[in-house]
Parts: structure tokens; sequence; C-alpha cells
């Protein structure tokens, strides 16, 4: 199946290349390898309808119509992503990762190690992921993509987070990652988060979403929920004012299926990454 956003066939031509990346390799928890496939059905499900004739039709994004071409690739293997990824970001297209747990980004993130200089990362995610006890972990991601030539922490930044130990806010100090909280959303909005984290970052910038940064409220179906997040919203709107910006590559991770609540997770997933392609500029 592939995702409703899906309106090409020829590859080649195609603007943005979906990659699903059905691995729980890295997590503690399992499920989030149905995700690709839930996400995709999800789209199909709710966000596209039949007229009394027979014509299909698909939501549009709001603000901006669906004006870019987007090829849906299938499923790749972990092993695999990163050739995958390079050779897409080679091409001059826009690779769009629908994970998976986290540690696919790092993968991703190898891919983008061959063909990018100065990298940052927009990590958005309830939890930093900055733990040190294990590699190639879902929690790990940002220890693991240290390692990187390019991937440049000092110029990225962390949003959503609060669901962050000790040893996480220490290796955040060390990075020199800016930090914003859930909080900051209610006291400063997203606008002049947006304007923040613009002054920060480079202009070669990967997106990475944790749906956990949501409240639990609108995104039930993850791993590992944490009170107290952001709106739908409130992430729409950033992600929107990101990819305006023209993000190299972004992904949507940590979506667990098993646990999510009539779709809402898969399908508000699927729905923002309408909302992102047709944002870019
Ligand atoms: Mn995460």
């Amino acid at each position: 199946m592939r995702i409703a956003w899906h309106n090409t066939q020829y590859p080649e031509e195609a603007d943005f290349i979906v990659l699903g990346c059905a691995s729980e390799e890295g997590s503690s928890w399992e499920g989030t390898s149905k995700a690709p496939e839930a996400i995709r059905k999800a789209s199909r499900e709710w966000l596209t309808g039949e007229l009394h004739d027979g014509t299909n039709f698909r939501y549009n994004p709001q603000s901006s119509a669906l004006n870019k071409l987007v090829f849906d690739d299938g499923n790749v293997k972990k092993s695999v992503l990163a050739e995958a990824v390079q050779t897409i970001s080679s091409d001059k297209k826009i690779p769009v990762i629908l994970g998976g747990d986290h540690s696919v980004t790092t993968e991703a993130l190898k891919g983008f190690d061959e063909t990018t200089k100065n990298i940052s990362l927009v990590y958005i995610d309830s939890h930093p992921d900055f733990m040190e006890s294990e590699m190639n972990y879902y929690a790990s991601v940002l220890t693991d993509v240290q390692e990187l030539k390019n991937v440049k922490l000092n110029k990225s930044v962390l949003v959503g987070v609060r669901g962050a130990n000790s040893f996480e806010l220490e290796n955040i100090k060390k990075s020199k990652m800016k930090t914003f909280y859930s909080v900051d959303f209610v006291e400063s909005g997203v606008k002049k988060i947006f304007n923040q984290i613009k002054k920060k970052i480079t202009k070669k910038f990967y997106l990475s979403i944790d749906v956990d940064v949501l409240d639990p409220a609108f995104a039930p179906g993850v791993s590992d929920p944490v009170p107290g997040g952001i709106t739908s919203n409130e992430l729409t709107l950033l992600c929107k004012k990101l990819a305006s910006l023209k993000p190299i590559g972004f992904d949507i991770v940590e979506v667990l299926p098993d646990n999510d609540v009539n779709e809402k997770t898969s399908t508000f997933a699927a729905k923002l990454v309408s909302e992102i392609i047709s944002s870019y500029r």
C-alpha cells in the first residue's frame, strides 16, 4: 500500500521519496515496526474519500495545496537505509522516512553525512535520546550521531523536551544544543520558538519528529508517552514553518499502532507528512 500523497509513478520526476523503515530493533518496546503500514493505511482510510459518482479525492493540506510530486517507494531494511538516503540526497530529492523506532534517524543521518556538510538537527521529541549506555539504540540517537563528521550538535536544537534524565541534561549541556521545553510553547508560542530555532541552525538541517512530543491526548499510539505535551496544532504549525526553510529530509518515528486509539496517531502522522511537503518553498 502507498501513502495517499503518492501522486507520480515515476520516481525520477519526484521531489519527495517516501521510505518506510519498519524496524524496531533499536527499541526496548515491541510494535513500532507496524507503523509505516499503519500510517499509509490511515492516510487512505481517514484522509481520502469517494464521491457518489465514484471519483476519489484526498484532503488538501491547509494553507497550501500539495503541489509537489511524491513517490512512495515502499519499505527498506534498516541496514540499507543510510545508502538509500545517500542516493536520494545525491539525486537532489528529499527523503521522507516513516519509522520505525527512533534509531532509524541515526541511519538517515549516516546517509546525509556522505553527501552534505554542516548538518544541523531539529530533534522534536519529549525525550532527548541522549543516553550513553547502549549504541544504535532509540534512546541514544544524539550520542550516536556525535560520531558523524558533518552533524553539528552545537548548531542543533531539541524541541518539546519534558522527559529527560540527569545524564541526558548533562549531555545536552556539553553538546551546546539549544533546548525548548514543552512549557515554552505556552509561554513563548510557536512563532518565537521558530525564530530562535532559525537563528541557531544551519541551512542544511534535518528534521526528526518523534510523535511522543505530542500530549498523549493527541498521540496515544506511542511507546513511551510523557504527560504534558504540545498540541497537534502547535506541532503542525512549527513543522510547516520549518519546512519553509527546506530541510534536507525529515522523518516521523515512534508511532506504535497497538497502543493507538481509533488510529488517531497514525492519521496525524500521515496528515503531517502532507502538511510538511506542501510547505517546502
Ligand atoms: Mn525519540
